[in-house]
């Protein structure tokens, strides 16, 4: 076995997830004392019915500030047990976004400690436009509804409420005068203010928890107990959790490993409650469904709670609340409402790095949930829809908006580790040419280095990089490099020597040089907290440092939660230190994406911020999207792993990240033909598509499996092609409004319970419906498609009856639905890369809804660069409406800048009338040849051109 792999199975894995490598709740301190936190306030809250007061958290209201006209309040909230206090701060963000259905503001709560005895906390919203962007949004007045000394009431929005209690601090916000979501109302709150050590009092009552009666009631002092008297059940249970809510406050140790925890305990609990939603969704990365299963309460599937805190699984296992390599500490609430659209959401996002756990529960009232942090500070941000786009809209405001991707970067990757030379690499290039499958982009992974040191060749096999990516860039085809952050312990080896020389290193906690163990032998990482470290690391993608890259050269970040292999739960100890003194425990969510972030700026910098970046990171955090692409790490090639790609996939993209991928053909194990068909079908629909396999794996290029199985993948790379121009539009719209690429049903409709929980099929844009076969040796599929709509077969184009229904589904079938209402522009000359296709007529698929009418829309651009930022894009819309076709609204000035190519096709899907006559472009009174055939009629050459307004009317 090769050395690498072999050092992979010592430090990690041997055959499936090694379930003891990670801890439990109760093993991860601060998750064990926040969970009995919980429980003791409970019960409490169960044994006094009044419930007054029983959070030990108070709002002073001497202290409130109230700035109506700034958007802003202020007030000190007091630990009554301990005396700590904090400050909160309550903003009203401006939401005057485009294309969102209401103004509705966006709320930021945060709360931190005032005066914190050892160090301020790590604020990842406030640090360098780390999380969020900079300059946030404006606040935005509000009126004061009541005021009294135990309530504040403020208007948010015409029909929306919040009010905050000072006894004890809670708050909740009502829509329509029904509450939709509340903070504290379970006294969960629980925020662990900093310590000295030896004023710790063991004996302080986290929580006033009754005992039981009768046990000093007319007790007689004289008569001494005869025995000691029996605890009940519940007493006891006070007792143990009443010792768990102070247990390894200042030190623990997981496998043999020690936290050395200078600071004591910092972490803080709350609850969130959405009354009435039936739903939740978000807090990615899990294998896990779509729609977040209970981990709390009778029945609830899962017993840990969701946890988020990015790791280097190996072989991990599905339907689990197991933490992997991102976080994103977001959650979508949706139930069924009386609104317009017959459904609600409500948005939360806390914007904090440190290691995360959130319960869910199913409660008599709606959904609840119980959020748990190591540190940071509590810094919720709440998005008020009322539509899940809504949500989506409002968070990526304030998170960042998706990149514009490259367009070659949409197409299909070919990858596995690895292709071991260059020989190799050019053989696997012709074949795709010879084999007539379009591709764009040859990816290396790790053994194309000297020895794992990133940024270099191996000398003998990789010789002539320069020759051998200009080779692919003259068929249009781009190349992609591994480059991961453990950096080889080596003076030799320049970035390690010149990074040390910086002092740019992750340090120890004693301060020293950190070192750890991955696949180059003792490594070191460096500190992506530090500017200076962000800016080193871009100018490593020089090319004048990158020796062998050429402009066609991008970028592949692995193992970036960090994974280190001698680590605790493979990777960096938690008292590591970073830039600013923070502690990694404080900052570890983000550290990946830092490093996407500064490859990402490398591409910048080595292009003079002409090229956009492709970066593909497998760590991901809040506003990942702003830097690139990642995918969901390694998967295996089984069935259960091709159906979880839909969940996975709609769960990060709801949560902002919509560049994003599963391995096709999965990435451990040898799948069959069968298996390998059915991923191209489904990956190829997916937003991020590359194949890539173990470097045990078998060889599986397409062409390996011979026919018939070739030419269905062939197929389905061709169908993506086809459908670039529709896909780069919602791209673009992502880039615009945060809307995901893939989307769950429940987006395009909140108003149809029966999608809130579906995951066997999922949207592409609004307007293609994909119920893909996820399972071996079927027949048939059984597919809803919402009766609000009209559908069509996507190959056929015959109509679709709505609801649940059986579609045949053999081997070279893809259930794709088209939605009528909708116009999907393509291209349907199929070339060898994207790029070559940017000037090619286009085809446009109008399917009509039950009116007969249709719209759509499409944006390019050139697909590689920012002249787009100076006007050189066309977006246009279209619409279908008594019988006439027009292109309206024709926005930039792409067509100056050569970028407008003619309709070659018009096929207008669904018309009723008994039959068309003529078809005629407006203007020129030029007639068009048709052929019409069973409702579908196909319009040759209109010559009309994208990027100008014309109108054809059909009659
Ligand atoms: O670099 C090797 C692999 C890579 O192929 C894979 O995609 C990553 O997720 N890498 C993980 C490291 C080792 C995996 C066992």
């Amino acid at each position: 076995m090769r050395f690498a792999v072999l050092l992979y199975v010592l430090f990690g894995g041997t055959a499936a997830v090694k379930r003891s490598d990670f801890k439990t709740c109760a093993q991860s301190g601060f998750c064990g004392r926040q969970r009995a936190f919980g429980e003791l306030a409970t019960l409490e809250k169960s044994s006094n019915n009044e419930s007054e007061d029983s959070s030990r958290y108070l709002l002073l209201t001497s202290t409130l500030k109230i700035d109506a006209v700034g958007g802003t309040v202020g007030a000190q909230i007091l630990d009554s047990l301990s005396n700590a206090r904090f400050q909160l701060d309550v903003t009203l963000l401006r939401s005057d976004i485009a294309e969102t259905s209401s103004d509705a503001p966006t709320l930021r709560t945060r709360v931190f400690e005032l005066n914190p005895l050892h160090a301020s906390p790590f604020d990842v919203a406030n640090a360098d436009n780390l999380a969020l962007v900079s300059p946030l949004p404006p606040a935005q007045n509000f009126s004061i509804v009541h005021q009294s000394p135990s309530l504040l009431s403020i208007r948010l929005a015409n029909n929306i409420i919040l009010t905050i209690t000072a006894k004890p601090f809670s708050w909740s916000i009502a829509r329509d005068n029904v509450d939709v979501v509340s903070f504290n109302n379970r006294h969960f709150f629980n925020y662990e203010y900093q310590r000295a050590k030896s004023q710790e009092k063991s004996d302080d009552p986290p929580v006033a928890v009754k005992q039981d009666d009768g046990d000093e009631s007319g007790a007689d002092p004289l008569v001494p107990p005869s025995k000691p008297k029996e605890l009940s059940e519940r007493e006891k249970l006070i007792e143990k959790l009443k010792k768990d809510v102070q247990k390894d406050m200042w030190e623990e140790s997981f496998s043999g490993k020690q936290d050395s925890k200078p600071r004591g305990p910092t972490s803080i609990g709350f609850d969130i409650e959405f009354p009435g939603f039936s739903h939740i969704y978000g807090l990615p990365q899990h294998a896990s469904s779509y729609f977040l299963k209970p981990t709390r309460g009778e029945n609830a599937p899962y017993s840990e709670p969701y946890r988020l805190y990015n790791f280097d699984v190996f072989e991990y296992e599905l339907d689990n609340p197991m933490a992997l390599y991102g976080s994103v500490p977001f959650l979508l609430a949706h139930k069924k409402s009386n609104s317009v659209l017959g459904g609600e959401s409500v948005g939360l996002l806390w914007v904090n790095a440190a290691e995360m756990w959130v319960d869910v529960e199913k409660t008599v009232q709606g959904t609840s949930t119980h959020w748990m942090a190591e540190a940071g500070i509590l810094d919720l941000l709440i998005f008020l829809g009322p539509t899940p786009k809504d949500v989506s809209n409002q968070m990526t405001h304030l998170t960042g908006r998706s990149a514009l991707p490259q367009h070659f970067s949409i197409g299909y990757h070919q990858s596995r580790w690895n292709y071991i030379d260059e020989q190799d690499v050019h053989d696997v290039d012709v074949k795709f040419d010879e084999f007539d499958i379009p591709y764009d982009v040859l990816w290396l992974d790790i053994e194309h280095t000297d020895g794992k040191r990133y940024f270099t060749w191996d000398k003998v096999k990789f010789a002539h990089p320069k020759v051998m990516q200009d080779e692919l860039a003259v068929k249009g085809r781009k190349m992609v490099s591994i480059v991961d952050p453990h950096i080889k312990s080596d003076d030799g080896y320049l970035v390690s020597k010149k990074a040390t020389e910086l002092g740019l290193w992750v340090k120890n906690k004693d301060g020293n040089h950190f070192d750890g163990w991955c696949w180059p032998g003792t490594s070191h990482w460096i500190d992506y907290l530090n500017p200076e470290g962000r800016k080193f690391w871009a100018e490593q993608f020089k090319y004048s440092n990158y020796e062998g890259s050429t402009k066609n050269l991008y970028t592949w970040n692995d193992m970036n939660e960090p994974s280190v292999f001698n680590g605790p739960e493979i990777t960096m100890q938690k008292d590591n230190l970073h830039f600013g003194g923070y502690e990694h425990r404080e900052v570890h969510n983000i550290y990946g994406t830092l490093l996407h972030r500064s490859t990402a700026e490398g591409h910048l910098l080595r292009s003079d911020n002409t090229d956009r970046p492709f970066v593909l990171s497998r760590a991901f955090f809040i506003g990942t999207q702003r830097y690139g692409a990642i995918w969901t790490g390694d998967n295996t090639a089984s069935w259960d792993h091709l159906a979880i790609s839909i969940p996975m996939l709609l769960t990060i993209g709801v949560s902002g990240v919509t560049f994003c991928g599963a391995d096709v053909g999965g990435f451990f194990g040898n799948p069959d033909n069968e298996l390998l068909v059915r991923w191209y079908q489904i990956g190829s629909l997916q937003p991020f598509f590359r194949a890539h396999a173990h470097i045990d794996a078998k060889r599986r290029e397409p062409w390996l499996a011979g026919e018939p199985y070739t030419g269905l993948m062939r197929e389905s790379v061709r169908r993506r092609y086809r459908i670039m121009p529709y896909l780069y539009t919602l791209f673009w719209e992502a880039n615009q409004n945060g809307v995901p690429v893939m989307r769950p049903l429940m987006y395009e409709f909140p108003g149809d319970e029966a999608t809130y929980a579906a995951e066997d099929a999922f949207m592409v844009g609004d307007t293609l419906l994909v119920h893909p076969v996820v399972q071996p040796d079927v027949s048939t599929v059984q597919v809803y498609l919402p009766p609000s709509s009209n559908w069509y077969d996507y190959d056929t184009f015959a109509p679709v009856k709505s609801g649940h229904s059986t579609v045949a589904t053999p081997l070279e079938k893809v259930p794709i639905f088209i939605r009528g209402g909708t116009i999907i522009p393509r291209r349907d000359r199929i070339r060898r890369a994207v790029n070559l296709s940017l000037r090619d007529p286009y085809t446009f698929i109008i399917a009509l809804d039950t009116q007969q009418k249709a719209h759509g829309q499409i944006y390019t651009d050139d697909g590689h660069s920012y002249e787009y930022t100076r006007g050189a894009y066309i977006h246009a819309r279209f619409a279908y409406s008594n019988g006439v076709l027009s292109a309206t609204t024709v926005r930039g000035n792409g067509r100056d800048a050569g970028l407008g190519s003619r309709v070659e096709r018009i096929v207008l899907v669904g018309l009723k009338s008994g039959g068309v006559k003529s078809v005629v472009v407006e203007g020129s009174g030029k007639r068009l040849e048709f052929k019409s055939e069973g409702g579908v009629v196909v319009v040759k050459d209109p010559k009309v051109i994208v990027g100008e307004e014309w109108k054809i009317v059909v009659s």
